[in-house]
Parts: structure tokens; sequence; C-alpha cells
């Protein structure tokens, strides 16, 4: 569907109704930062069809083999730091910065880019990427950036190993990331969830609970997910596109 079309479908019958919300809240996942490069985890060619996930995201997986571990981190970061955000990232941006009432950006991915696009409300629900922490006292190091290149396995002062700073199967989400992103979900009119496969908890269950609590749900991918039957609309689609014709109507007067 060509930009226009998609304006003027989205005009027809989204933009009125999303005109009227004052509280939005917003969950993400990897498809939004798919349109920057970066592999999403599902998908065909995802991050997971080589590898099991559990192998590489579980502590279990990082105490069998930290150095597998961390070659699959330490690539996610190198080819990480050559990313932009997409215009899907922009696009939530600018209609946070336009938007008159609350804005919550919550997101699964772990790649900084929604704050990197100017967002300012974000919560990171699985930690993030370039953020390294010890796996043992849990301390951050002070010194600079910590790269994985193949010898010595990084370790912290107190001699324990040095891991990334995101979160695994079977962990615990941080707070309060957690509780605002349900308060959020709860108080919320209208909520959007994008590029995401809808398969990882608790933040799968974010827009049911938006909708038992009387919002708007809105659904964006180009494929459907075991939330779709449970959307008010599904928009099948990328995210930059229909995020940039969707801020591109709501603000034309
Ligand atoms: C926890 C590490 C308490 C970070 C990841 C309740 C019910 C069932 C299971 C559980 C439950 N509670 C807990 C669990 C277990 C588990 C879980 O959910 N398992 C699932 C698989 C069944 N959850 C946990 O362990 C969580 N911890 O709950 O702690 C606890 C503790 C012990 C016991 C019980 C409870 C921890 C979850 C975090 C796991 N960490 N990764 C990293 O390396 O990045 S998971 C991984 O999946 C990433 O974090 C990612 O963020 C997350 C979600 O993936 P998506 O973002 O959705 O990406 P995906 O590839 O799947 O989909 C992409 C989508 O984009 C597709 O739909 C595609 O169509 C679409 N797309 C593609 N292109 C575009 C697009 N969309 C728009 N535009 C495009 N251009
Ligand atoms: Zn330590």
């Amino acid at each position: 569907m060509s930009s226009t079309d998609l304006r003027a479908h989205l005009s027809q019958n989204i933009i009125a109704l999303i005109r009227g919300k004052r509280k939005i809240a917003i969950l993400t996942g990897a498809g939004i930062s798919a349109e920057a490069g970066l592999a999403t985890f599902r998908g065909k060619d995802g991050l997971w069809a080589k590898m099991r996930a559990e192998e590489l995201a579980s502590i279990q997986g990082f105490m069998a083999n930290p150095q597998l571990v961390w070659e699959w981190y330490q690539h996610r970061r190198d080819v990480l730091s050559s990313a932009q955000p997409a215009s899907g990232h922009r696009a939530l941006a600018e209609w946070e910065r336009s938007h008159d009432g609350d804005f919550t950006l919550i997101t699964q991915n772990v790649d900084g880019l929604h704050r990197l696009a100017g967002s300012s409300n974000v919560l990171e629900l699985h930690g993030n990427i370039r953020v390294t922490r010890c796996f043992k006292c849990g301390r951050e190091p002070i010194r600079g950036v910590v790269e994985f290149r193949g010898e010595e396995l990084p370790k912290c002062s107190c001699g324990g190993l040095l891991r990334p700073g995101v979160v695994w199967f079977g962990e615990m989400l941080p707070e309060p990331e957690l509780t605002r992103a349900f308060e959020a979900a709860e108080q919320c009119d209208l909520f959007l969830t994008i590029g995401t496969s809808s398969q990882v908890y608790p933040a799968a269950s974010l827009p049911v609970v938006a909708k038992e609590h009387g919002a708007t749900v809105i659904e964006i991918n180009p494929e459907e997910t075991p939330f779709t039957p449970h959307a008010d609309i599904h928009l099948s689609g990328g995210a930059g596109d229909i995020l940039s014709a969707m801020v591109l109507s709501l603000s034309a007067i």
C-alpha cells in the first residue's frame, strides 16, 4: 500500500479515533528495530533461527557456556554500533513531543534506539544490551565499554564474571519499570502493540490488561500474532510506514 493510500486508509477510520485519546501507552518489540537492520528473534532469519533461546538468553545458558553467550551479545553490540533509529522510532518520538496528554513507551527491545530517536518516557522491560554488570555481585563496572573478543572472559573486581545488562529467561524484570508499565496499561485509553510476536511474558500481557481496562487496542504487525484476535484494530504492515503516516495525519489540522 503506498503511503498516500495508507494515509487515506488511516485517516478515514483511525485518526479520528486516536485524536480523541489523551492517555496513550505503547509496547514495542523487535519488529520496529528490524527496519534499523537489527534481526528479530523469531522471524525466519531471526536470532533464534540458528540457536535455541534458552541456550543464549538464560542463566543456565550463560553458566554452561559464557563464551558462546558473550560472543552472541558482542556480535549484537557490534551490529548495533552502526545502527540508527528507523522511521518507526522517529515517528514515536515525534508523536510523544506533539501529544497533549500521557505518553508511555514500553519496549522489550534492548537496543536503546527509542531514546536515541528522542523518546523520553521509555520503559526498558528487558534491560539494555549496552549495559554490563557483574553476574555475582550485580555491580556495573565503572570502567568504560566492556568487550569480549574471544580471549579472557570479562571479570568484575570481585572476581565474578561480567554479563550483559539484559533480562534473561527465568529472570525477574526490573522494578519500577514493570510496575509503571502495568500502571500505564491499566490507565491508558489507547494502547498500541507494535512489532512484537506477543509470546514473551509478562510483556505480552500488557495489551490484554489494557483491553480489560477499557482501552482501545491497535496492533501494528505485518503478520498476525496470538494477540491479533483480541485487538480492536490490526494494521497489517511495517511499523515505519504505518507510524509515519499516522503521525503525519495526526499533525494535519
Ligand atoms: C519472568 C533476552 C518472572 C534479552 C529475552 C507466563 C506465561 C508463560 C511463560 C512465562 C510466564 N511468565 C514467565 C514466563 C517464562 C518466560 C516466557 O515468557 N517464555 C515464553 C517464551 C513462553 N518469561 C520470562 O522468563 C521472563 N521473566 O517472567 O520472570 C518469572 C521467573 C521464573 C519463572 C516464572 C516467572 C523474562 C522474559 C525476557 C526474556 N529475554 N531476551 C535479549 O537478548 O534481547 S526474550 C526476547 O523475546 C527478547 O527480549 C525480545 O524482547 C522478546 C520478545 O520478542 P519480540 O520483540 O516479540 O520479537 P520477535 O522476533 O518474537 O517478533 C518480532 C515481531 O515483529 C514479529 O511478530 C514480526 O511479524 C514483526 N515484524 C517484523 N518486521 C516488522 C514487524 N513488525 C512491524 N514492522 C516491521 N517492519
Ligand atoms: Zn562483582
